[in-house]
């Protein structure tokens, strides 16, 4: 397959841009070869500068869950658009998505909408912070809440595609109070809360940015329990599961009450929206009602919350399910007869598969994985047509658009690139 094109615009972005992308996962460093420049995209296809169409599994890595360029979202952005890119001032779309989400999350009473899930869980800690009057936070190791500084320790996402231990220019006074504790382990987050007064755990919903780790039985509820025990909040971070994995995030498919959530970019169908939520006694710490300060000219975009609300009240969450029940089987199936290790992890219609024999709970062993395998499937994956996210500690996205043409070009895509990863295997 010609790349070429692609190949020259990385040589063009890479004089103008560090790595030639904006966002690290994207340069391709952890599976090989380079990054992909794309210029159109049409329900489950999107075509290249080269003129090459794939199947995408990267679905803008959560909001596409109609696909691209759904008509609905386009001609409600457009409608939007053509009103007003923004005001600056307070537009009825912002409280239309505010309300959408607090009828259909009952613990979140209330909600601030910003433009990143980095914002929204750098604003969500400081408001917990102003409400307990305490300072130190507990996170988890893998889980990754953006890149604000005191949550840049022991990230999943690109910092764990890349292989950092952390990042460089965040000090040690900036992560002084953040706890770091292995996932799934209910007896550290207990020890730590009884020695720190903590002012809140925050934790993925369903860490996905390590590849996709589901909570052990019980340890949602047992968070939740040592939180209130504790004095402590518990925010979870549903940036990738929130509005994808079911109408009300994972917490519809859980029902774990948290006092604060996080939601991102599925919220704004793909433009720059997410958010923040949870109690009002918590919320109402936010300025102007109270002494926590937060804001944003962008915040609360009328074309941006169009989007959102279109996708949102369009989204057909059976469908996406499905797609993910048949992309999963017949993954599994090729890897199995290829005879590579691996194992396919999910919450709802959110998975991944991790190239080794046993299951994943946490960080540790998220990264005991044949990533060299897992970059050969990759590479093979794109030169059939298939572009899958290009890390092994990232999921997989489908959309409702994934009807059975796109799932039988995955279908034949697969044999021959569990092959490649089956040889790589072999060899590493
Ligand atoms: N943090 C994103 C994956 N979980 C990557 C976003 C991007 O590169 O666009």
């Amino acid at each position: 397959m010609d790349r070429s094109t692609s190949a020259r615009w990385l040589e063009r972005a890479q004089q103008v841009t560090p790595g030639g992308v904006n966002s690290p996962v994207r340069a391709f460093r952890a599976v090989g070869g380079h990054p992909v420049f794309f210029t159109s995209g049409q329900g489950p296809y999107a075509t290249d500068v080269d003129g090459n169409t794939y199947v995408d599994l990267v679905g803008q890595w959560g909001p596409a869950l109609l696909g691209h360029a759904h008509p609905a979202v386009v001609e409600a952005a457009q409608r939007a658009a053509a009103a007003g890119l923004g005001f600056g001032a307070p537009h009825p779309n912002e409280v239309e998505l505010a309300e959408l989400i607090v009828e259909r999350v009952d613990p979140v009473d209330q909600v601030r909408l910003v433009n990143s899930g980095t914002e929204a869980t750098m604003s969500a800690i400081r408001v917990a912070r102003g409400f307990t009057g305490r300072d130190v936070i507990i996170k988890f190791a893998g889980c990754y809440h953006g890149h604000s500084d005191g949550l840049l320790a022991a990230a999943g996402s690109g910092v764990a595609t890349l292989g950092l231990p952390d990042s460089a220019g965040v000090t040690k006074e900036q992560t002084a109070d953040t706890i770091v504790l292995p996932y799934n382990d209910l007896a550290a987050v207990a020890d730590a809360l009884q020695h720190h007064e903590v002012a809140a755990v925050i934790t993925e919903a369903v860490p996905a940015n390590m590849g996709v780790v589901p909570p052990a039985p019980g340890f949602s509820q047992g968070l939740a329990g040592l939180c209130t025990e504790n004095g402590a909040l518990l925010i979870s971070d549903e940036v990738m599961t929130g509005f994808r994995v079911s109408p009300a995030g994972w917490f519809g498919l859980e029902g774990v009450p948290a006092d604060l959530y996080t939601y991102g970019k599925v919220i704004g169908g793909g433009l720059p929206v997410a958010a923040f939520g949870g109690r009002a006694d918590v919320m109402q710490m936010l300025a102007p009602q109270g002494p926590v300060y937060q804001a944003g000219t962008l915040s609360g975009n009328p074309v941006a919350t169009a989007a959102g609300l279109a996708m949102l009240r369009n989204a057909d969450y059976a469908a996406v399910d499905q797609a993910a029940e048949q992309v999963i089987a017949m993954t599994d199936e090729a890897l199995t007869r290829a005879g590579v290790p691996h194992v396919v992890q999910r919450a709802g219609n959110l998975f991944s598969f991790f190239f080794r024999d046993e299951s994943v709970a946490n960080y540790d062993q998220a990264r005991e994985q044949d990533t060299d395998a897992f970059a050969a499937f990759h590479s093979a994956m794109l030169d059939a047509g298939v572009s899958l996210p290009p890390s092994a500690f990232e999921a997989w996205f489908v959309s409702s658009a994934h009807d059975d043409e796109a799932l039988g070009l995955i279908e034949q895509a697969l044999p021959s690139a569990a092959r490649a990863a089956a040889s790589q295997g072999d060899t590493s």
